[in-house]
């Protein structure tokens, strides 16, 4: 059907997305929807890598609502996403790691899209040229939560933003499509639409993302472990025990796990989906709820994972059925190849 090595038969993400609306004509919004994220992250893609020439690293002098220091790009790649989801008119609800609120899209207010990001993951890596990400997670709400248009104009922002807010927070199990975008040696961009996940490269030299990696599966089991380890002091105790047996051979397998960890979730998850093995951010004496945020970190790496035959959990709770409380409510995380998370998880309740 494609032949990537045949220039006139290769299976682009704007052809698969066309073919797809084809065979399924309710999946017509998503080719807008992927057309303007695709776009975006090849903008984002150009920005990180002329970011060392243009100026573009460093600190933009402002802190977002999670009190950290925004990087310049965090602020560009913002709204490189933001502006190109909007102008798609199929997107009714944008929410973002650097956006205090939801935001409603006026041209597209009655769209029954919502769009969740996290527009430049693993920022603090940019400046030493280490891998980063672009998250995303599409809602599809219920018709009753759309806003008449009559109903709307009379409203204040603050009614409109509650009315965002209800469309915004929803369990990951509501999620209609996620994925990333891997800004690193290559740029890959892999999404799910909730029948699988198919993994695309983005081709230089046409500009345009190719199939490469169709039906992507996580191995059960691998032999990596990935935690920022400098915090298992403050871990609790069964996870320290895992970590502890994996590395010596002690584990389920008796093989000795190695450990990789980039600091960087886009990056130390794409290698577990194609490797196999575990990531985690856990709790730990001093984080509660660990460090990723739930809506838009979690839940869509998460429903990618499933969707590639992982698991992906607090530890106790499948994470796609978390229910967020905030916009920025952060969970604990563990997720990876199913063997290795379950037998992580056993520690954890022992
Ligand atoms: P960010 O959204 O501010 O970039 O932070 C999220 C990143 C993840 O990509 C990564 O898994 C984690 O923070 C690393 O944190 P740490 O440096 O504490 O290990
Ligand atoms: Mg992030």
């Amino acid at each position: 059907r494609f032949d990537n090595s045949d220039p006139s038969r290769v299976m682009t993400l704007t052809r698969f997305m066309l073919e797809e609306t084809r065979k399924n004509p309710d999946m017509q919004d998503f080719e807008s929807l992927m057309g303007s994220i695709q776009l975006a992250c090849k903008s984002i893609n150009n920005l990180v890598m002329k970011a060392g020439m243009t100026n573009l690293l460093g600190l933009a002098g402002e802190v977002n609502i999670q009190g950290e220091d925004q990087k310049k790009l965090d602020v560009l790649s913002n709204d490189v996403l933001k502006n190109s989801l909007s102008y798609t008119g199929r997107c009714g609800v944008v929410a973002s790691e650097e956006e205090e609120h939801p935001w409603l899209v006026e041209e597209a207010f009655q769209s029954k899209f919502v769009t969740v990001f996290d527009p430049l993951d693993g920022s603090s890596n940019v400046d030493a040229g280490i891998a980063t990400g672009t998250i995303f997670g599409v809602f599809a709400e219920e018709e009753e939560c759309l806003i008449p248009e009559e109903e709307a104009n009379g409203m204040t922002i603050n009614q409109i933003r509650e009315r965002c807010l209800i469309r915004t927070l929803q369990p990951g199990s509501n999620l209609v499509a996620a994925g990333y975008c891997l800004y690193s040696s290559s740029c890959h961009l892999f999404v799910t639409f909730g029948n699988g996940v198919q993994g695309f490269t983005l081709d230089p030299e046409v500009g345009e993302f190719v199939l490469t990696h169709p039906d992507v599966k996580i191995p059960s089991r691998g032999k990596i472990y990935s935690f920022n380890e400098g915090n298992s002091p403050d871990w609790e105790e069964g996870l320290q025990k895992y970590v502890d047996d994996v590395k010596k051979g002690q584990g389920e397998t008796g093989k000795k796990y190695t450990s990789r960890y980039i600091g960087s979730m886009v990056g130390d998850v794409h290698r577990t989906l194609l490797y196999g093995g575990i990531f985690g951010y856990p709790s730990d004496a001093k984080n509660k709820k660990g460090k990723l945020r739930l809506l838009y970190e979690a839940a869509p790496m998460s429903f990618l994972v499933e969707q590639a035959g992982g698991k992906s959990t607090t530890g106790s709770e499948r994470i796609l059925d978390l229910q967020p409380q905030t916009v920025h409510d952060r969970t604990p995380i563990i997720l990876g190849s199913p063997e290795d998370v379950n037998e992580c998880c056993k520690y954890l309740k022992e």
